[in-house]
């Protein structure tokens, strides 16, 4: 579908049209899984990447493994894929099962252990699909329409947008994340650091982009230079891509 078509039917303000149209941007995103709209007319964000009884699910690439080489090594591309999120997928299926025998036999012992494996191993499937999804080998450049103008309103220009992503990202301590966000009560974008994949939360926004620092995204090209990274790495943003999440996101929830 047409970029401006699909502003056209976000512009009703119809929550099943945003649904269809966001599930036509996403739908090469998750090429394997059928992205509709959800059953109550909503917006599926995640579509591909969960079941339909909300277990996780490894999404597929709309691209190859070396796509986006320009940015990221296939050979990091394939691990980060198939062996990281896959873990983190099976982490996070293996917690509901356990916290559903946990209910079962009405045995909690352990629930400080998988209440906190459930939020880590669900951060970390979460961050990853968006972060596939928002990738691509047609990636860089800066964002149009009303993404362009929130960006403009909230940090000024994308210049010192990208400046302060960059930098958040670049300084994260330890493993982490630099997220751009939507504070759905605040109603603007901030930009986020995330500790692991489930610290730092503000538990009001939802995720537009992210970029992954811990070592296993970026070390065998980059080893120790995480900035030169995450500066290639603004070159594979598919900004249309993150527009369509915004507009999404702000056409549902305000
Ligand atoms: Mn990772």
């Amino acid at each position: 579908m047409p970029d401006f078509t699909r502003r056209e039917m976000m512009r009703t303000g119809a929550l099943a049209a945003a649904g269809l149209a966001l599930g036509a941007g996403l739908a090469k995103g998750v090429a394997a899984q059928d992205s509709m709209p959800t059953a109550g007319g909503g917006v599926d964000l995640f579509a591909g990447a969960f079941d339909d009884e909300g277990r996780g699910v490894l999404p597929s690439l709309r691209y190859g493994f070396d796509a986006v080489d320009r940015a990221i090594d296939a050979q990091t591309m394939e691990i980060h894929h198939d062996r990281h999120h896959q873990g983190y997928v099976n982490g996070f299926n293996s917690t509901l099962d356990a916290l559903a025998a946990a209910r079962e036999s009405n045995d909690f012992a352990s629930i400080e252990h998988l209440s906190k494996k459930l939020t880590f191993h669900g951060g970390g499937h979460v961050l990853h699909s968006l972060l596939w999804d928002t990738i691509g080998p047609d990636g860089g450049g800066a964002p149009s329409g009303a993404l362009a103008e929130a960006i403009a309103r909230d940090f000024g220009s994308f210049e010192t947008f990208s400046a302060q992503f960059t930098q958040a990202a670049g300084s994260v301590e330890g493993s982490g994340w630099g997220l751009l966000v939507y504070h759905l009560g605040a109603k603007r974008l901030l930009i986020q650091q995330v500790q692991n994949q489930n610290l730092l939360s503000m538990h009001a926004t939802v995720p537009l982009l992210g970029v992954d620092v811990w070592e296993h995204a970026y070390y065998l090209r980059y080893q120790n230079r995480r900035g030169d990274y995450v500066r290639a790495f603004m070159d594979i943003v598919e900004w249309p891509r993150v527009a369509a999440r915004y507009d999404a996101v702000t056409t549902a929830l305000g």
